[in-house]
């Protein structure tokens, strides 16, 4: 059994895998270890991470990134909307209220699910996985973000699904890098002794993440969680753009904004420089070629006046440092470590804010790229009954407090009561008794909107049923275990009804069976079952897709070598009629290739090559006849 943690960036995805000498980062085709969070929808084939990634520009309308966010989020969300003008690719509302992304795939208009597109971007990465481990991949653990809410993890567990694994457990990002951090530790305090306390910051492309962690020998908790949702490196980036748009419409009379692959390749362009100024402060140049109406544009740029521009999000960077603090009630001197992670820990003044604001340098021990993957491929390892990894318990955080409010049709009962505190532990259980003489009706929902990073605070309805009176007519005793799983979404999981004993001591449990209904999820089954088939059709067409161009290239690659070779080392070989005729042939099909032979299956370039092959064989047969005979002479030569 495989044991693979999946970090699923907004940008960049990594994979990390377990295997007996230790935790490894993996590279995919590319020998790229970072997976851009990019899916590229074409007329004939899909293509993902790093081969869509060049289709960003070309292919702008079909290229889907910057999709993560998305997930659970309603078409007429508030951060949906506000990103729709932004995005290069069209937003449709699915039939449920969801935001899907509508394409051009197969030449028809489709329009996929988020948990589709990740699920695409899931499957490539099992893919990769697949053939460094060179074993199926089924078992996994997927980082999130810590403040994903329910929907936003279930959405994202569809999407492991669909991509055909088995998620062992939904990550938070913090607490995976904090894993990677502690379990190799032997100086860890005894689980007797006060806990080192470490603060892991984690800035990415969309998001600022930081947890307070107690490390014991053999155990961490959360103490802690705090973040800025919408603060990452994308918005330094976006300061840029906007700066030079300004510029260029001055400068150049030019509306950038107007035409989306310009757009693009300014964004591109400025993600470039701003990394560029993360290494130098000195004046930097922006030159892009050909940028728009055939115009050259350029500018200039240093770190200080980058700075200034990013004043207002440079500013965010303290509160969710000082949020955690206090919610873990420790103070400074209390800290042990700041280890930072994530590419935007890089910018110059973010890393000295954070090292400021706790009176301390910061550590980059850990690899600020691969730290999440590793943590997940470790906390996979632990899970997995198939690998030995020192023990280790993970304690985590429920970061948004969770209200259950009960009613009955006609019971008065109505109440409610907050189940889960702000950084509850998790995952956790919890048995509420409730006295009903009929079936009820249980909403759950975050007790803190203010909090939620997301505007829906409902979690879901469950129904009790199955609920009678007792025989004497009192009411009967219902026992409603609640939980925030390993995944971090919450549930009702079971329900009993429990029969007084008269007289006897122990009251008897007289249904153990599950009577909890969850609202609006009843057909999920079916659904995903048909969304993994769809991936498979998709699969399987881009393969196709794939051998063609192979069986394509064999021909071109062929035609040339026998071009060059028949000028060449071949010329002894044949006579010149037959050299005359071939190469005309030779030409035939090149011409072939890029007009009919543009566009067939595998089979007739397969038999193209072989029709080219009955000629050239036997040229190179007798050339290799011719070549081998000397050295059959001298080999004979030494034995005699
Ligand atoms: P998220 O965690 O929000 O889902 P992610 O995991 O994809 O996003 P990371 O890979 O951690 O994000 O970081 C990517 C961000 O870091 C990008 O904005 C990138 O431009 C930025 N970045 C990377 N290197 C540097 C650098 N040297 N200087 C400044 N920014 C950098
Ligand atoms: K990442
Ligand atoms: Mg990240």
């Amino acid at each position: 059994m495989s044991v693979v943690g999946i970090d699923v960036g907004f940008q960049n995805c990594y994979i990390a895998v377990a295997r007996s000498g230790g935790i490894e980062t993996i590279a995919n085709e590319y020998s790229d270890r970072c997976t851009p969070a990019c899916v590229s929808l074409a007329s004939k084939n899909r293509m993902i991470g790093n081969a869509a990634k060049s289709q960003i520009i070309t292919n702008f309308k079909n290229t889907v990134h910057g999709f993560k966010k998305f997930h659970g989020r309603a078409f007429d969300d508030p951060f949906v909307q506000a990103e729709k003008p932004k995005l290069p690719y069209s937003l449709h509302k699915l039939a449920n209220g969801n935001a899907g992304i509508k394409v051009r795939y197969l030449d028809e208009d489709k329009v996929f699910t988020v948990e589709q597109i990740t699920g695409m971007l899931l499957n490539k990465l099992k893919e990769t996985s697949e053939s460094a481990l060179k074993k199926p991949v089924v078992d996994c653990v997927i980082s999130v973000p810590s403040f994903f809410t329910d929907a936003e993890r279930r959405s994202v567990f569809d999407a492991s699904q669909i991509a055909g694994l088995n998620c062992l457990r939904l990550i938070n990002d913090t607490t995976a890098v904090a894993l990677a951090y502690g379990i190799y530790k032997q100086d860890l305090p005894t689980p007797e002794e006060r806990p080192r306390n470490v603060v892991f910051v984690d800035i990415g492309h969309s998001s600022f993440q930081v947890s307070i962690t107690a490390f014991n020998k053999g155990k961490l908790k959360v103490l802690a969680t705090a973040f800025d949702p919408y603060l990452g490196g994308r918005n330094f980036d976006e300061a840029l753009v906007d700066y030079f748009c300004e510029e260029f419409k001055g400068k150049y009379k030019l509306n950038v904004r107007d035409n989306p692959r310009a757009l693009l390749r300014l964004h591109q362009e400025c993600e470039k420089l701003k990394k560029l100024m993360s290494a130098n402060s000195s004046d930097l140049p922006l030159n892009i070629e050909c940028f728009m109406n055939d115009i050259d544009v350029s500018s200039r740029m240093n770190r200080g006046h980058f700075e200034d521009m990013c004043a207002q999000y440079l500013m965010r960077v303290e509160m969710p440092l000082k949020a955690v603090l206090e919610q873990s009630k420790l103070s400074r001197d209390d800290i042990y470590a700041v280890e930072i992670v994530g590419g935007a820990t890089r910018i110059p003044s973010i890393k000295e804010r954070i090292g400021k604001f706790y009176g301390k340098d910061v550590s980059t021990t850990l690899n600020a790229d691969e730290a999440v993957a590793r943590g997940c491929a470790l906390q996979c390892a632990i899970l997995s009954p198939a690998f030995k990894v020192r023990e280790f318990s993970i304690t985590d955080v429920a970061p948004f407090p969770i209200t259950l409010r009960w009613k009955s049709p006609t019971e008065d009962g109505l109440g409610e009561c907050e189940v889960f505190s702000k950084n509850h532990a998790a995952p956790f259980s919890k048995v509420i008794t409730f006295h009903k003489k009929e079936p009820f009706d249980l909403e759950a929902f975050y007790s803190s909107p203010q909090e939620l990073p997301y505007p829906d605070h409902r979690i879901g309805c469950f129904s009790v049923q199955n609920v009678v009176p007792q025989p004497d007519g009192d009411s009967s005793k219902v026992k409603v275990k609640v939980r925030v799983n390993v995944h971090g979404i919450f549930s009702v999981s079971s329900a009993s009804l429990i029969e007084k004993q008269k007289g006897e001591g122990e009251d008897m449990q007289i249904d153990s069976e599950p009577m909890v209904q969850n609202e609006g999820r009843p057909e999920d089954q079916v659904r995903q079952f048909l969304l993994q088939q769809l991936l498979r059709q998709m699969i399987i067409q881009d393969k196709l897709v794939k051998e063609s161009n192979d069986a394509k290239n064999a021909v071109e690659e062929y035609v040339y070598d026998l071009r060059d070779k028949l000028c060449g080392i071949y010329e002894k070989y044949i006579t010149e009629d037959d050299s005359n005729r071939l190469s005309l042939m030779l030409e035939d099909t090149e011409n072939w290739l890029y007009e009919d032979g543009e566009d067939q299956p595998k089979q007739v370039y397969e038999e193209k090559l072989d029709a080219l092959k009955r000629l050239g064989q036997p040229i190179q047969d007798r050339h290799r006849e011719h070549e081998d005979r000397p050295r059959a002479f001298e080999e004979l030569g030494k034995k005699l």
